[in-house]
């Protein structure tokens, strides 16, 4: 297991290289230029810019996260070829500065979705929060007044300017089903997968987060069934999934254990994180710790052990903790600690595989 961090940029992020050098075990950032709108090339100096202030420190820039993709090509419109060809640019650009993995996501409209960014855990720590009752039956309408009034619903990374178009947005995805969505998912991959694999890297799907259809809108990475689906949609090893284990976890019905030992070999990279889901599937972020929230994350790490997982690994959320202050979910201190309880796990695991095989030598 290869341990990495997200790192958003020099100024657009609370937490600096210098810190993120210091949590055991980090050997790469997770990066991306985030103001970078969806659809378009990356510029190349850009791309140099953070790999020189990443090989000041000794990081590595291995794992992108996320290379968007346009909402024309998740619509299927006329105007996607031109989107998808940026996109190929990016991936051949991204190439040459060694990039192994590129994580993005086929979300319409929204990446991850919270009702509430800092809601109080018993301990005084603050969380990401989802309140279902929210998000469903809401009327596109009322819900783009909800945000543009600064109202309860907190989309990060929603600038006022794409705020602005939210509403034509909702008009174009009326009447797209999720065979849709799939019909277009599959015309992206069979476009991008042969560019990916030219270039030896591993494209690598997020999942939906929450998994199901919010505001009306379709989602399709939801499922261990699903999940599979997408595999065979374009059957490459480069075509992968970013396994999130805090996204898919937040269904309880989802089998995280069973989708590492089925995925395997197509999981080059994976977020693990812990929620609490409540029974009426409200659901708060918590600390890594098993026992803290619904998904075992012990046990996750001993799927990917036993697995003999080689690919990317970063905590992805984490709490508000000791007063940090910091962008909602991505502090040091949380995320630090997190990454030690992933490593205390692994190494115990791989402590036992040794001495097991000192006992037999095969
Ligand atoms: C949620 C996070 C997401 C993720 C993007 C990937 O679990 O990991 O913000 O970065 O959805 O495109
Ligand atoms: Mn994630």
């Amino acid at each position: 297991m290869r341990m990495v961090f997200r790192w958003f940029g020099e100024g657009n992020d609370t937490v600096s290289l210098d810190q993120i050098r210091q949590i055991p075990g980090v050997e790469g950032i997770v990066w991306a230029l985030h103001d970078s709108p969806a659809g378009e090339e990356w510029p190349m100096d850009r791309i140099l810019n953070i790999r020189d202030q990443a090989d000041r420190v000794g990081l590595h820039l291995d794992v992108v996260e996320s290379v968007n993709v346009h909402e024309d090509i998740k619509l299927g419109l006329p105007t996607r070829d031109q989107y998808i060809s940026n996109y190929i640019r990016t991936i051949e650009k991204l190439a040459q500065v060694s990039v192994k993995v590129i994580c993005y996501n086929f979300m319409p409209v929204f990446d991850w979705v919270r009702t509430n960014l800092y809601k109080e855990l018993e301990d005084g720590s603050t969380a990401l929060f989802f309140e279902k009752a929210k998000t469903t039956d809401v009327d596109p309408s009322e819900l783009v007044r909800t945000i543009i009034n600064n109202g309860e619903l907190s989309m990060p990374g929603w600038e006022p300017e794409r705020l602005a178009h939210l509403a034509s947005l909702f008009e174009l995805y009326r009447g797209i089903t999720e065979d849709d969505l799939w019909r277009n998912l599959g015309y992206f991959l069979d476009a991008i997968i042969p560019v990916a694999e030219r270039n030896g890297i591993q494209m690598a799907i997020h999942p939906d987060d929450p998994p199901w259809p919010i505001f009306g809108l379709p989602r399709i990475m939801t499922s261990q069934a699903n999940l599979r689906r997408f595999l065979r949609l374009h059957d490459s090893p480069a075509n992968g999934i970013t396994l999130c284990s805090g996204s898919l976890g937040a269904n309880p019905n989802n089998d995280i254990l069973s989708m590492i030992h089925e995925f395997k070999d197509r999981i080059p990279f994976t977020h693990i994180r812990n929620v609490r889901v409540f029974d009426n599937g409200d659901f708060i972020e918590t600390s890594h710790r098993s026992q803290d929230g619904t998904v075992d994350i012990a046990g996750i790490v001993k799927a990917y052990h036993d697995e003999g997982f080689r690919g990317y690994c970063r905590p992805d959320h984490g709490r508000h903790i000791w007063g940090e202050k910091c962008r909602p979910g991505y502090g040091l201190y949380d995320r630090a600690l997190g990454i030690m309880y992933l490593w205390g796990a692994w190494d115990a695991l791989e402590r036992v595989r040794l001495q097991g095989e000192k006992r037999n030598p095969s």
